[in-house]
C-alpha cells in the first residue's frame, strides 16, 4: 500500500526544505524533524539524532521515513560518527520497535566518489561500483548503505539508498551538469522509492536525464522514475563562465569532484 504519513529528517536543511513544497503534491502527509527549527513549521519535532527516545516517538504511527538528517559535508570523524553513524542506527532501531518498514537513505555520490569520471566513450557507472569514499562523509554513507543492507536481511525493513548527485534549484557548476538532480525529480524519486514494490534494500543514482549523465540511472529507473529535467540548458553559461573539465585537474578526475581533493567542511 502508498505510504501516506512520512516522517521527512532533515526538514530544515536544503533538500528538506525543498521536499517540503513538492512532496505533498504527491499525497504525503509530512511529519518532520531537524535539529534546527524548521522555518514556518512550529509543529516540527526538534531534535537531534542522538535522542533516542525522541526518535522512538517520532516515528511512532509513520508508515515511512525519508532520511535526510545528517553532516552533508566533511567533518571531523567524531562529528560525522555521532550524526551519521550512531545516529542513523538509533533511527532505524527506532523504525524497528515501531515497525516502520520502509526508509529512504539519502546516500551520496560520495559514498564512491574516488571512482574515476567517465570520459570519452566509457561506460557509465554502474550501482554495483565498490564503493570509494573520498571523505569522512562519504565514509559514513557507505556505512549507511550497509546498515540499510543488514536491516534488510536481518529484520526485513526495506531501504532505498539514493546516491544523490547535486539537489540544487540549479546547477552551478561544470561538475553538476553531470551530477545534477533537479528538485522536481528528487520529488519523483522519492516517490518512486516510496512506492516501489519489492525494493528489499535497492542502491540507486540520483540525478536528473543529464546529457553529461555520468552514472547508470536504470535501478532508479527500475522502481518507477522517469526523470523529467536534463541540465543541459545551464552547459552554456557554465562552461563559458568556468572552463570545461579539465584533463589534468585532480579536483576534475573523479566523480566525487573536489571532495577528493579539498572537501568542502560542515561549518558548525
Ligand atoms: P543540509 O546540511 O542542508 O541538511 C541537513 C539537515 O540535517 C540540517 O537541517 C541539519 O540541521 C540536520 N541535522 C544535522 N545533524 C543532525 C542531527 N544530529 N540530528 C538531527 N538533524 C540533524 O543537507 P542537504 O543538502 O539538505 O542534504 C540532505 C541529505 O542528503 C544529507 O544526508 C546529505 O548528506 C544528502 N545528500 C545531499 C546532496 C545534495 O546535493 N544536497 C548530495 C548527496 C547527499
Ligand atoms: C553531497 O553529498 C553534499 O551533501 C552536497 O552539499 C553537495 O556537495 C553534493 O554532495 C555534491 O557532490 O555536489
Amino acid at each position: 500500500p502508498t505510504p501516506r504519513t512520512v516522517l521527512l529528517t532533515g526538514a530544515a536543511g536544503g533538500v528538506g526544505t525543498l521536499m517540503r513544497e513538492l512532496l505533498p503534491a504527491y499525497g504525503y502527509e509530512l511529519r518532520l524533524l531537524d535539529l534546527a527549527p524548521v522555518d514556518g513549521a512550529p509543529d516540527a519535532i526538534v531534535a537531534d539524532l542522538a535522542d533516542r527516545k525522541a526518535l522512538r516517538e517520532a516515528v511512532r504511527g509513520v508508515d515511512a521515513i525519508i532520511h535526510l538528517a545528517g553532516i552533508s559535508l566533511e567533518s571531523t570523524f567524531e562529528k560525522i560518527l555521532a550524526a551519521n553513524i550512531t545516529g542513523l542506527h538509533h533511527l532505524y532501531e527506532a523504525a524497528r520497535e515501531e515497525g516502520v518498514r520502509r526508509i529512504v537513505f539519502a546516500s551520496s555520490n560520495h559514498a564512491v566518489g574516488f571512482t574515476p569520471r567517465p570520459r570519452g566513450d566509457d561506460p557509465l557507472i554502474p550501482v554495483g561500483t565498490p564503493h570509494r569514499p573520498d571523505t569522512f562523509y562519504g565514509l559514513s554513507k557507505c556505512f549507511g548503505e550497509d546498515l540499510a543492507q543488514f536491516y534488510w536481511d536481518m529484520h526485513g525493513m526495506e531501504t532505498v539508498s539514493v546516491r544523490v548527485g547535486s539537489c540544487f534549484p540549479e546547477p552551478t557548476s561544470v561538475r553538476m551538469l553531470s551530477m545534477w538532480l533537479s528538485p522536481a525529480d528528487c520529488a519523483r524519486l522519492f516517490h518512486a522509492a516510496l512506492t516501489a514494490e519489492h525494493v528489499g534494500h535497492t542502491v540507486v543514482y540520483g540525478s536528473s536525464a543529464n546529457t553529461r549523465l555520468w552514472w547508470d540511472l536504470s535501478s532508479a529507473r527500475a522502481l518507477g522514475y522517469e526523470p523529467q529535467d536534463d541540465s543541459e540548458p545551464y552547459a552554456e553559461r557554465l562552461v563559458a563562465e568556468q572552463g570545461p573539465l579539465s584533463d589534468d585537474d585532480p579536483a576534475a578526475a573523479h566523480l566525487g569532484g573536489h571532495f577528493c581533493t579539498d572537501p568542502p567542511r560542515w561549518p558548525h
